[in-house]
């Protein structure tokens, strides 16, 4: 009897003792402070996208760590690519391509440990603020099991009485809106989302690690901005990006298929309208009143002494285009739709790095998880991006692999994109001597290697869309030459829509 309890005795205290050798491993180890932007392409300082462009903020972080120049997203679009993100799995392996549907309501994926789960499962205290993931997570009750803390939706915040530009085509949708209007920027959503997130880290509990999402809406549209950033850019011809007009003369048709009916207007609507320098404008205005939101988040961190002891990674769900090969907006496979700021600061990661090497969002989840000292899991498909955080020149194997939808997918290599569509047709792109992707090589005999090493690249897994999928998903099948937008098909004869 006595014997026993002292037995028990032992356990107690060798399983108190346990628990309290997990709680001071958790306590040593880095927060995070993963900051996402939405919509936001490579029009960055550190990143080269646009010559203009004004984000001392995010630069500086960048020059305290490590950036990747050559970082892409896994789908051109919010939902497939924030799930790809968080799950470190591919589009083609989830079947989430459009807006819909939330992966936890899909059979597959509904118990897999999130990236903030998993941080939760060591110890961390874990919170969201914005967009993190794209909509409702299915409702507060849910809300728990992905975040401990849940801040403000963020989103648009003040918003003029109409909209600023003239009707747009294919529906006039609300959101395609943009300009300058007298606001107060403290009534912006993501001003709100900083808010939050600063009073998070300076009231963060010393004894436990946090993992922070905050997510930034802007330069999402509507781009609504005040004069003061509008006026960071010139009133002329100068901030617009490099186009040529005959540029979808040597793209395939099926490459239109991919962005067919869209709420985002084409450029020749930007156009007509007096609108294109407007939207560049406007957009570059919310970059760079996001980045001032970014600074704030640097800023509390230092004043809260927590900047040596936080991992700071700073990324961007997919890119935009502002003209760029006739189209505004995104679902595309080309640099423009698929190239995103990426930055990594903090303990453990090189200053100063700016790695060309091909990387991927989804390698997020395993980066962090080293970065971390979590234990690591084998059900991820991202690959961990810590030896070129310890030196930007590590070489890595892996080009970074876009899909939109089943079927259609980017290669990008160092050097290369290749593209190659549902129904067989392909692009290819010399990066360094073409970098705005203007000239098609892909029928060039003599780079028949070339293509062939990127095929290599194409998924082995390539499922068709998951069940209630919807938004922006197109199917294709390759027997009948049938491709389905939205549930509506489209001809080899059809014009293309305007
Ligand atoms: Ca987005
Ligand atoms: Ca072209």
């Amino acid at each position: 009897m006595k014997s026993t309890i002292l037995v028990l005795g032992c356990m107690t205290v060798m399983g108190l003792a346990h628990s309290v050798v997990q709680a001071q491993q958790a306590s040593q180890r880095p927060n995070v402070l993963f900051i996402a932007i939405d919509d936001q392409n490579d029009w960055i300082g550190t990143l080269g996208g646009h010559p203009l462009v004004k984000t001392p903020h995010i630069d500086r972080l960048a020059a305290r760590g490590t950036v990747f120049l050559n970082a892409h997203c896994q789908a051109p679009l919010c939902n497939p690519s924030r799930t790809s993100l968080m799950l470190s799995l591919r589009p083609t392996t989830t079947g989430v391509y459009g807006l819909a549907p939330w992966f936890r309501t899909l059979d597959g994926w509904k118990d897999r440990v999130a990236l903030p789960q998993h941080f939760k499962a060591h110890g961390y205290r874990t919170l969201t603020v914005g967009k993190v993931y794209h909509g409702g997570v299915g409702g507060p009750k849910l809300q728990a099991a992905e975040f401990d803390v849940w801040g403000a939706a963020g989103g648009i915040g003040v918003k003029p009485e109409k909209k600023l530009i003239p009707p747009t085509p294919m529906g006039n949708h609300p959101l395609m809106d943009w300009g300058v209007f007298p606001h107060k920027d403290e009534d912006k959503g993501d001003y709100k989302v900083a808010s939050w997130a600063v009073e998070q880290i300076k009231s963060a509990p010393r004894d436990q690690p946090f993992f922070l999402a905050a997510g930034f809406f802007l330069p999402h549209v509507p781009c609504y901005a005040t004069q003061r950033w509008f006026d960071l850019y010139p009133d002329d011809d100068s901030v617009l990006p490099p186009i040529l007009e005959s540029d979808r003369d040597d793209t395939p048709r099926f490459s239109w298929y991919l962005h067919w009916k869209l709420p985002e207007p084409r450029l020749k609507w930007v156009r007509e309208n007096h609108q294109w320098r407007n939207l560049v404008r406007s957009y570059l205005a919310c970059t760079s009143f996001v980045d001032a939101q970014v600074g704030r988040l640097t800023a509390a961190l230092e004043e809260a002494g927590l900047a040596d002891n936080t991992i700071i990674v700073l990324w961007g769900d997919h890119g935009w285009h502002l003209g760029e090969k006739g189209i505004t907006g995104k679902n595309t496979l080309w640099d423009r739709g698929t190239r995103v700021p990426l930055i990594f600061a903090g303990p453990g990661v090189a200053s100063g790095g700016r790695c060309t090497q091909p990387a991927e969002l989804l390698d997020i989840y395993p980066t962090l998880i080293d970065l971390c000292g979590l234990k690591p899991r084998d059900d991820l498909e991202g690959i961990s991006l810590n030896p070129q955080l310890k030196d930007a020149n590590a070489k890595r194997d892996r080009p970074a692999i876009t899909s939109h939808n089943q079927g259609n997918h980017g290669i990008r290599s160092e050097s290369w994109r290749y593209i190659r569509y549902a129904d067989g047709t392909e692009e290819l792109y010399d990066m360094q001597a073409d970098p705005h992707e203007w000239t098609n090589l892909a029928a060039k005999s003599e780079h028949a290697a070339v293509i062939a090493a990127h095929r290599r690249w194409l998924p082995k897994v390539d499922v068709p869309p998951a069940l209630n999928s919807a938004h922006r998903v197109l199917t294709y099948d390759r027997e009948s030459d049938v491709a389905i937008w939205e549930g509506e098909p489209v001809r080899r004869e059809d014009p293309i829509p305007e």
